[in-house]
């Protein structure tokens, strides 16, 4: 029997940070449900799709989404009826058509996400298959190293931190259940070195600390360092440092403003002097968003200094964006992309986002926002695509956590046929 969509019904829910976003349900006419809750960033690039937001300052200061609600249950919800569930790709361009605009912004990206997720859930359900094996055939069996975000600024957290996210990746680990392991030692034996020079260790939005560190940007990667070693682990070989200075947010007139740190002002050619300074000095293997989106030259200068030595991210800069992507890939200006759903908008423009990925033989990291909710579909995602990276917070706050648990039971199931690594 042809699994067809029989209701779309959509709630405003709340996320992680307690601003309203958009849940969908997906009911087929074979009785299978599926669920999609979508996330949020704050550190957002300007070309991300649109998230519609109410805009009345009566309620949650403008941030409701009960007209992105409506478009679902309306709008949405009558032109997908009676499609066959299976069909995601033909799904998608229906919902992209019937937005009708570049960016998602009639409809919203929130409510058509929500759709598009909804729908693949709901599919796997009715084909009786886990979601990762529903979207990434007999061979998805490939799980991801996680990025650890431990200490958290920019953005997310009024730290004495200038960039945004201090990751762990555990790229020694033999297992994703060994990897958790050695994040989640590490990220304790950091809470005690924090407490022991009288930081506080309190955390940000992605469940990193956010201190207020006297020596800025640089202690952080020396407590890292400090950190792991505290927990045992081998800095570099067990575990490597990956950065997310999201760049976008303090770039001023044409300089990177260090303020909270008191680091002072640096051009782009400082910046690419400062990491690579800094992979030198700490065991740093991938940098996402070194500089800001509009900084191509910096994002190029950059990949052409330390592109063959380290991962260099494109986040803001490419906005999981196949047109952006395939500009990054053409003019050089990073070796790998971060990929979010939300920034695209529909499950089959993320794949060709990541398709022209692999093409480039180019890495891809599967991440989530800093405003998230306990819906574990990326996990899912990343061992779909097999890409062997995965950035999903700290190993604390239950949104993190969710993301990580369902990690945990994907490679249970899978049992011997499992692999693992970035
Ligand atoms: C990023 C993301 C996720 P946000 O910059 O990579 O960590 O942050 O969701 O705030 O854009
Ligand atoms: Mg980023």
């Amino acid at each position: 029997m042809t699994p067809h969509i029989d209701t779309i019904t959509a709630l405003e829910i709340l996320d992680s940070r307690g601003f309203p976003t958009v849940r969908v349900n997906v009911v087929l006419d074979d009785g299978s449900v599926g669920t999609a809750s979508i996330p949020s960033g704050a550190s957002t690039g300007e070309n991300e799709a649109t998230e519609l937001r109410d805009g009345d300052m009566a309620r949650y200061g403008g941030k409701g989404v009960l007209a992105a609600v409506a478009n679902v249950e309306d709008e949405i919800a009558d032109a997908l009826e009676g499609f066959d569930a299976r069909e995601q790709a033909a799904i998608d361009e229906a919902l992209i058509e019937l937005d009708g605009t570049e960016n998602k912004s009639r409809l919203g990206a929130n409510a058509i996400l929500g759709v598009s997720q909804a729908v693949a859930r709901a599919a796997a359900e009715s084909c009786g298959q886990p979601l990762y094996a529903y979207l990434g055939g007999v061979g998805a069996r490939h799980l991801p190293v996680p990025m650890m975000n431990v200490l958290n600024g920019g953005k997310h957290a009024d730290s004495s931190l200038d960039f945004q996210e201090f990751m762990i990746f555990p790229v020694g680990a033999p297992t994703f259940a060994e990897a958790l392991r050695y994040g989640a030692e590490t990220f304790q034996a950091l809470k005690k070195i924090l407490h022991g020079k009288g930081y506080a260790t309190s955390v940000g939005d992605e469940g990193g600390f956010a201190p207020q560190l006297k020596g800025g940007n640089d202690e952080a990667c020396e407590l890292i360092v400090a950190a792991i070693e505290k927990a045992g682990y081998v800095p570099g070989q067990d575990i490597a440092i990956a950065l997310d200075p999201a760049a976008s947010s303090f770039f001023e007139n044409g300089k990177y403003r260090l303020t909270r740190s008191g680091q002072g002002d640096k051009s782009p050619a400082d910046m690419v002097a400062l990491f690579k300074s800094w992979v030198a000095k700490y065991p740093i293997v991938s940098i996402e968003d070194g500089h800001a989106e509009n900084d191509w030259d910096g994002f190029k200068a950059m990949t052409a200094e330390l592109g063959d030595r380290i991962q260099i991210v494109g986040d803001d800069l490419v906005v999981t964006n196949p047109r952006y992507i395939a500009r990054a890939i053409e003019e050089k200006a990073c070796n790998a992309a971060l990929i979010k759903l939300n920034q695209i908008g529909t499950v089959s423009e993320t794949i060709d986002a990541i398709h022209l990925c692999r093409e480039a033989g180019w890495g891809f990291v599967i991440s989530h926002r800093s405003g998230e909710t306990e819906d574990t579909f990326m996990a899912d995602f990343a061992v779909a695509m097999g890409g062997g990276q995965i950035k999903t917070g700290s190993v604390c706050r239950s949104e993190r956590i969710a993301k990580y648990n369902r990690l945990l039971e994907i490679e249970a199931e899978l049992g011997a046929a499992v692999r693992f690594g970035a």
